[in-house]
């Protein structure tokens, strides 16, 4: 397969369209679904740390820069233990409460969040859990985006093509089909409208343009100043970490966060520890 560089595709139309960028994606979704995987597809290196068996990988939030408009931050993923799912949906949630500021504009940090399913799981009870508990209580549902990952493995490895990296007819009509089963079973679950969601395989390469192209289309020119109310209070820089380096500061004071092999954190401690309650808590829009 062609190679596609994420740093230059569809880059132009993107620096058009998004208003203050980066857009800043928060990827979610349970552990194994290939968060990490997709960031490493659309770098094109391994710059986040994949699992390698059946254990969670990602322990801290990291940002990711695929280019200058266009920002993902990898989560831990959930569903391994309650205790382990508290801790991490209260960073989660303390993210996605974070505001920041640019040219006397005040937003928030992140835009949108992409929930990452797994294409050859069947089961939605965590991440509709998840979404019901916490994410649609923080973010508004147009903000929150579905992807299945896994494309290769939805239908336990047959129909796909390891040479080509593609699907054959069958698993093409089996994934059109599963798009439209997680965005019903979604719907069902929640009571929120939500995207067909692109599949796409990250192993493989398979797709991720149109997770790109999903991306662009779906972004109307965002950040609109009128949307954010403009303030004089002073701004915080978080020093926000980019492709596994840089850690956090609070409001109160700096937070940097342990590294973690080469994955350095961006929520801090003490960041972490103040859900909900992180007022004044700012970070540039253009942070690098
Ligand atoms: N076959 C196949 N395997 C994949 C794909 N994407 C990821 N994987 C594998 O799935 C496993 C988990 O991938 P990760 O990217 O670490 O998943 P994650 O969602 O970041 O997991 P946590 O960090 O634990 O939340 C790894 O063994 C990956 O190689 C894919 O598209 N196809
Ligand atoms: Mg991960």
């Amino acid at each position: 397969m062609t190679e596609i560089n994420f740093k230059e595709y569809r880059v132009d139309e993107m620096k058009e369209k998004f208003q203050f960028p980066p857009l800043n994606i928060l990827l979610v979704g349970v552990t194994g679904a290939g968060k990490s995987s997709t960031i490493n597809a659309l770098l094109g290196s391994e710059a986040a740390k994949v699992g390698a068996g059946a254990d969670p990988e990602t322990k801290e939030i990291c940002k990711y820069k695929i280019n200058d408009y266009l920002c993902f931050y990898d989560t831990p993923g959930l569903g391994d233990s309650p205790t382990e799912d508290a801790g991490h949906l209260k960073k989660i949630t303390s993210y996605l409460d974070r505001s920041c500021r640019k040219k006397g504009v005040t937003g928030k940090l992140i835009d949108k969040v992409l929930v990452v399913m797994d294409g050859s799981s069947r089961d939605f009870g965590k991440i509709t859990e998840v979404l019901n508990n916490y994410i649609f209580n923080t973010i508004e549902s147009e903000n929150v985006w579905f992807a299945v990952n896994q494309a290769d493995m939805a239908m336990k490895g047959r129909h796909w093509n390891a040479d080509s990296g593609t699907p054959d007819e069958k698993l093409e009509e089996f994934l059109q089909e599963k798009a439209l089963s997680v965005k019903e079973r979604i719907e069902e679950s929640t009571g929120k409208t939500v995207n067909m969601p692109v599949c796409y395989s990250a192993e493989y390469g398979f797709n991720t343009t149109q997770l790109i192209d999903f991306i662009v289309e779906n972004t109307d020119s965002q950040r609109k100043e009128t949307e954010y109310e403009t303030s004089s209070s002073s701004s915080y820089s978080d020093d926000l970490p980019s492709n596994g380096k840089v850690a956090g500061h609070t409001a109160a004071g700096a937070a940097a966060g342990a590294a973690i092999g080469s994955a350095i954190p961006v929520v801090g401690t003490a960041a972490g520890a103040v859900v909900g309650g992180v007022i004044g808590f700012f970070s540039s829009f253009f942070d690098d």
